[in-house]
C-alpha cells in the first residue's frame, strides 16, 4: 500500500515529457529574446559609434576651415589654396612665424581608400600621408560660397572670393544591419545629390553644416 501511495504521486512518463517540452518551449523563448536584445543592442553601439566619428570628423573640418588664411604677420601667404568639391587644401599660420606651410597649418581633407575601406583622410603637412579621421565614409562634399552667398563653381578659381563653406559628410556604419535596407538618397544644402540610393544594409549618417572663414574676407 505504501509503494503505491508513492506511485500515484509520482509522474507517469507522458507528464514528464510535457513538462520537458514546455521546459522547452520557454528555454527557447527566454534565448531568442535575448538574442534578438543582444542584436537590438549592438544595433544601437554600431549607431552610436557613427554618430560619434562622425561629430568627431565634423568637428575637425570646422575648425580647420573657419581659421583658413590665419596670417598674423600678414607674410605667410595663407589661405584656402585648393577648393574642389570633395577636396579642400587651407593654410593658416597659426604660431605667427610668418611661415604657413607646417604641421596642423597646411591642411588637405580627402577621401581615400585604404586595405579596402573608405575614409575621411587629414593631410599635414603637404608632404605627409593621409590620417584617417574616420571611417566607412560615403561622402565629403564641400559647397563654397562668396560674399553674396552664391556658390562658386568648382574647383574654385579663385578662392580668395570664398567667404563661407558648407560641409556634408555622409558615413555610415561598419556592420550591415540584417533585414535593413538603405535606399535614400543623401543630399548637401545646395539640394545636389552626394551620395545615394546604396542599396545595401548599412545605416547611414549625414551631417551637414556651414563654416564662415572669418580671415578670408581681410583678403
Ligand atoms: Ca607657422
Amino acid at each position: 500500500m505504501k509503494i503505491s501511495a508513492i506511485e500515484t504521486q509520482g509522474f507517469t512518463l507522458v507528464e514528464l515529457l510535457v513538462a520537458m517540452v514546455l521546459a522547452g518551449v520557454v528555454t527557447a523563448g527566454i534565448y531568442s529574446l535575448y538574442r534578438s536584445q543582444q542584436r537590438s543592442f549592438a544595433a544601437q553601439d554600431e549607431l552610436s559609434q557613427l554618430q560619434a566619428k562622425m561629430r568627431t570628423a565634423l568637428y575637425f573640418l570646422e575648425r580647420d576651415i573657419s581659421t583658413a588664411g590665419c596670417d598674423p604677420t600678414g607674410s605667410a601667404g595663407a589661405g584656402i589654396l585648393f577648393a574642389d568639391a570633395n577636396v579642400i587644401r587651407i593654410t593658416e599660420d597659426r604660431n605667427a612665424n610668418g611661415d604657413a606651410t607646417e604641421y596642423n597649418e597646411d591642411i588637405t581633407y580627402s577621401l581615400y581608400t585604404s586595405s579596402g575601406i573608405a575614409k575621411l583622410g587629414r593631410k599635414t603637412p603637404a608632404s605627409a600621408s593621409n590620417q584617417p579621421l574616420a571611417e566607412y565614409v560615403d561622402a565629403l562634399d564641400f559647397v563654397y560660397l562668396d560674399k553674396d552667398g552664391n556658390p562658386l563653381t568648382t574647383p574654385v578659381s579663385e578662392p580668395n572670393k570664398i567667404r563661407s563653406v558648407q560641409i556634408t559628410l555622409v558615413g555610415r556604419t561598419a556592420m550591415p544591419s540584417p533585414n535593413y535596407k538603405d535606399t535614400a538618397v543623401y543630399s548637401n544644402q545646395q539640394g545636389n545629390v552626394v551620395f545615394g540610393p546604396a542599396n545595401d544594409s548599412y545605416k547611414r549618417l549625414l551631417l551637414t553644416t556651414e563654416v564662415l572663414c572669418r580671415n578670408m574676407a581681410l583678403k
